[in-house]
């Protein structure tokens, strides 16, 4: 479709409507016809205001709308809100910068804001999801006002950022999809796998698993705190894939071939004792960032972004780095992109092939860049293609504190949420910053569940780090259970961060059970919060598992419907935390009080599948990934081949249709056959 305007400019609108699921995508964008160049502040491919013409029909009543928010970056907020209800705040201008789009407002009372995409809907049931499928160029939102008495705009918008269009030119926006009739939480996973898919995401068909120094040691690590945990680490090899060397290796942010007196002959030895050691050798890099005692910041101002005082723009200060003020570079500016090519492939050359990109919203900030014509999106996606030719093709790249949106298609993982702490919460600081983003569980979890719907859609989700240590610890025995269960079923990556000299046997032995990762796409359950409290995992043997967890301060009985988890009945379920059989389930039930930070990991299994394992101490998996080969024989015994990776002691419990579960006692490595006659 084409329409002229006033102006010397057509607008142009192309609507595909999907084979595939109710919808369509909108691709709106412009031709000028002038002679002289015309800014352009945005473009809304969709928008709808109560009273101008056309009636939003959702199902259920106003009240009990909900609207996703999906939070600009790696570590901001995400879950459903109430339209009306107050939303995050950051309280600082910096905050700002680091947890906000520079192109979506701050949300108002009554108007929502939701980076990239964005899903209406009454809790379970049917709604709308708007999602934007490319972001090649520019960064988007999906605006909404309104409040518990009805929906009284919505919108979606491209942001074009004053740029001109120049004369004769055509502008082609961002492609938005508008789903229709999926319940909320699926309309999310839908949009996750279109994108992906326009955006050619080179999403790893195996999650990974590793190591990382920055919870234990934090800027403090040196080459001996790594080395030393790469020797206590080996009875892991094969199982943990990655040493990771998080912050702290490098002389000043900015300066990434310097090494810091802690690292005496650099990274380039551990590179290589880490290869030797049977792991991948990874490096973290934050490199659009360099702090004001940087070499790079003191010998090339002409590198920095300038903000509109033609100032070097402030991306961060950090009470622990040296020089504290951080600079942000300009992504556009081609020295720059000369030197983060140079340092990312010499890192390549002493063996790192895995990086930890962070802090990478500091190459989408708003400023004045070397290129004043390049939207901030090409800006940000032209800078990290440049890094990862230098890392190459087959390289791993890992984004955090990174613009979702704008990476999509550019990096094989993405951390979705707050860092961990060994510490449940965090108010007090999220209090002050306005933002629920401190380290701690409780801002972790909240992403690792309301993201979970991006996993392997367009990306493999780092959910952050395992923390498994029993010393200079704020979490008590449940709430380590918790996390590491939620980042089991989430299927995200499996990092741990730890000194293993403070891991005890017991939390080590947690550790064999989450080796490997699962690794499979969650299905969000239903929820009326703010953060869903439910992930299950479908396993193809028809089994499942389902995660439920008690974010509240007060014990929490669930209700466990197995045919909305689409599960026959009669079925057997196993605890898995507990490792503890509940025996045969006829229909729904409640389950016992769960306590609070508390979490009930259940394996559902109908009685259909049985002979076989219903329940397995092995692993959090507790029997779906366990059994490589199960074979019926005559008189109701079975054959079974166990395979998981490593030395592991358990129980596994093994069921025909009528009986009662036995439990039989295994210890072996890497695999077991195994008969087993009935009582
Ligand atoms: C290294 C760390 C770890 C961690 C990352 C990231 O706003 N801040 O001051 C802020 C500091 C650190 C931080 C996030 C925000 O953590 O998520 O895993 O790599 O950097 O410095």
């Amino acid at each position: 479709m084409r329409a002229t305007t006033e102006l010397p400019l057509d607008l142009v609108l192309a609507v595909e409507v999907a084979s595939d699921w109710p919808g369509l995508v909108l691709a709106l964008g412009l031709a000028s016809r002038g002679d002289e160049p015309l800014p352009v502040t945005a473009l809304e491919p969709l928008f709808w205001a109560a009273g101008s013409g056309g009636e939003l029909l959702l199902p259920g009543e106003p009240g009990e709308l909900r609207f996703y928010r999906m939070g600009y970056q790696s570590w901001s907020p995400a879950g459903w809100v109430r339209p009306g209800e107050r939303e995050p705040h950051p309280r600082a201008e910096l905050l700002r910068r680091i947890y906000w789009s520079p192109q979506s407002p701050l949300p108002e009372p009554g108007a929502h804001v939701s980076d990239f995409a964005s899903a209406l809907r009454v809790p379970g049931e049917a709604g709308l999801t708007l999602g934007f499928l490319t972001h090649q160029s520019f960064l988007t939102h999906i605006g909404l006002e309104g409040d518990a008495a009805g929906i009284r705009s919505l919108s979606a918008r491209i942001a074009t950022e004053e740029l001109p269009l120049a004369p004769r030119a055509a502008l082609e926006g961002e492609r938005l999809w508008i789903g229709l009739d999926a319940p909320g939480e699926d309309g999310i996973a839908v949009w996750a796998e279109r994108a992906g898919r326009e955006m050619s995401a080179p999403v790893p068909a195996r999650v990974g698993s590793g190591w990382c120094s920055w919870y234990p040691f934090f800027t403090k690590v040196t080459a001996a705190d790594v080395l030393r945990n790469l020797e206590a680490l080996a009875p892991f090899r094969g199982q943990l894939d990655t040493i990771q060397i998080d912050d702290g290796f490098q002389a000043a942010v900015g300066d990434w071939l310097e090494p810091d007196p802690s690292f005496p002959d650099g990274v380039a030895p551990l590179a290589r004792a880490i290869r030797e050691a049977g792991f991948r050798p990874g490096l973290w890099l934050a490199p659009f960032l360099a702090s004001r005692a940087s070499a790079t910041a003191r010998e090339h101002p002409d590198w920095l972004l300038r903000d509109e005082r033609g100032k070097p723009r402030v991306a961060l200060v950090h009470g622990s780095w040296k020089g504290k003020v951080c600079y942000a570079l300009d992504p556009t500016h081609p020295e720059v992109l000369e030197w983060l090519a140079h340092v990312v492939g010499t890192l390549r050359a002493y063996g790192f092939d895995y990086f930890k990109l962070d802090f990478l919203y500091a190459g989408a900030l708003a400023g004045r860049r070397y290129d004043r014509e390049m939207p901030t999106g090409a800006a940000y996606r032209g800078a990290i293609r440049v890094i990862r030719e230098a890392a190459g093709e087959d390289a791993f790249l890992l984004g955090c504190g990174a613009p979702l949106g704008p990476s999509i298609g550019l990096f094989e993982a993405m951390r979705i949420g707050a860092d961990v702490a060994p510490a449940w919460s965090a108010r007090l600081t999220d209090f002050r910053w306005g933002v629920p983003a401190a380290p701690c569980v409780e801002n972790s979890l909240r992403n690792i569940l309301a993201r979970a719907a991006l996993h392997q859609r367009l990306w493999v989700n780092d959910p952050d780090c395992v923390l498994l240590r029993d010393r200079d610890t704020k979490l008590s025995e449940t709430e380590v259970r918790t996390l590491a269960a939620a980042i089991a079923v989430s299927g995200g990556m499996l990092l741990i961060s730890d000194d293993l000299a403070h891991v005890g046997p017991e939390r080590q032995a947690l550790l064999r059970r989450l080796l490997p990762p699962i690794g499979r796409v969650p299905r969000v359950g239903v929820s009326a919060e703010e953060v869903p409290d439910e992930l299950s995992v479908a396993f193809p043997d028809g089994s499942a598992l389902l995660l439920r967890v008690n974010l509240g301060a007060r014990p929490r009985r669930f209700r466990v419907e197995p045919e909305r988890l689409g599960l026959e009945v009669p079925l057997r379920a196993y605890d898995v935390l507990d490792d503890r059989d509940l025996g045969r389930i006829e229909a729904s039930f409640e389950t016992a009080p769960v306590p609070p930070h508390g979490a009930l990991l259940l394996r559902l299994v109908p009685l259909k599948l049985l002979p076989g394992v219903v329940g397995s101490s092995l692993h959090l998996a507790g029997g779906a990934l366990e059994v490589a080969r199960l074979q019926r024989r005559d008189g109701g015994g079975v054959q079974l081949r166990l395979r998981l990776p490593g030395p592991r002691q358990g129980r596994i419990l093994v069921a025909t249709a009528d009986g009662p579960p036995q439990a039989v006692h295994v210890d072996f490595a890497d695999s077991l056959e195994l008969g087993i006659e009935p009582p």
